[in-house]
């Protein structure tokens, strides 16, 4: 009996505290969230995450260093996302199920989840924006910030501790011929090689301490950003389909050589 009740005291000592922290539903997931973004894939980038959540918006912060830099001489696009609803972990290599030396995105899919947010560059933060590369940031290196409405699943995540933050886009030039060979089987990116979807970089996303009282004021932002989100959709849709005739005609290059 004794045991029992070892086992139990955590788990209410952890309701209390939570009922005492949360005066209100939507501020559940407010506070800040940091990770470290370590490789996934051997890509050999790094970087680091913040989010901040007051109320319902968040401010984002990612910073990565060693990524793919260049496509056919453009900035390399790496699409990022705030990963949910799983084991709130990153793979590693025993993930690639199909042994063809990559870990897709679908194969760490049981450990970091669906996309819960797009980190997008503008217009849509949702899952539906999570393989648009003309809003993604690009190049080897890049600041990342933005403050948006964050989804009640996102939301949901941080605060059970299962938000991952992965930043996708690997350089086929260190990678297996699968990058290159084998096209990507996410909806909407069937295009792309599988290089391009891939993980780079992932980090579990842990709550810091609180540093004070939240202050829980904040006034509603305008919506003009939301608005132009189709128009950007749809340009999307067309650009995305030229860089993935872009990869095609890298894919021929590399062919003949
Ligand atoms: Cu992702």
């Amino acid at each position: 009996m004794k045991k029992k009740v070892a086992l139990l005291a955590p788990a209410v000592a952890l309701g209390l505290t939570t009922m005492a922290g949360a005066p209100a539903m939507a501020d559940h997931a407010a506070g800040s969230y940091s990770t470290t973004l370590n490789q996934v894939n051997n890509s050999g980038a790094s970087g680091t995450a913040w989010i901040d959540v007051n109320g319902t918006e968040a401010t984002v912060t990612i910073e990565t260093s060693g990524l793919a830099e260049t496509f056919m001489d453009n900035p390399y696009p790496h699409v990022q996302h705030i990963h949910i609803g799983a084991q709130g972990t990153c793979p590693t290599m025993a993930d690639d199920a199909n042994g063809d030396g990559i870990v897709s995105t679908p194969e760490g899919q049981p450990s970091y989840g669906m996309i819960g947010t797009t980190l997008s560059l503008e217009g849509s933060t949702g899952p539906e924006a999570g393989t648009d590369v003309t809003v993604a940031p690009s190049g080897s290196s890049f600041t990342y910030e933005r403050t948006f409405e964050l989804n009640q699943e996102t939301q949901d995540a941080l605060a059970n501790g299962t938000g991952v933050v992965v930043v996708h886009g690997l350089d086929p030039a260190n990678q297996p011929a699968a990058a290159t060979e084998t096209m990507s089987s996410l909806p909407g990116a069937e295009s792309l090689p599988l290089a391009a979807t891939a993980p780079a970089l992932c980090g579990p996303l842990d709550m810091q301490p609180a540093g004070g009282a939240d202050t829980g004021v904040t006034a509603a932002e305008p919506a003009a950003e939301e608005s132009n989100g189709m128009g950007v959709a749809l340009l999307g849709g067309g650009l995305l389909a030229a860089a993935g005739g872009a990869y095609a005609v890298r894919r021929r290059m590399v062919a003949d050589r």
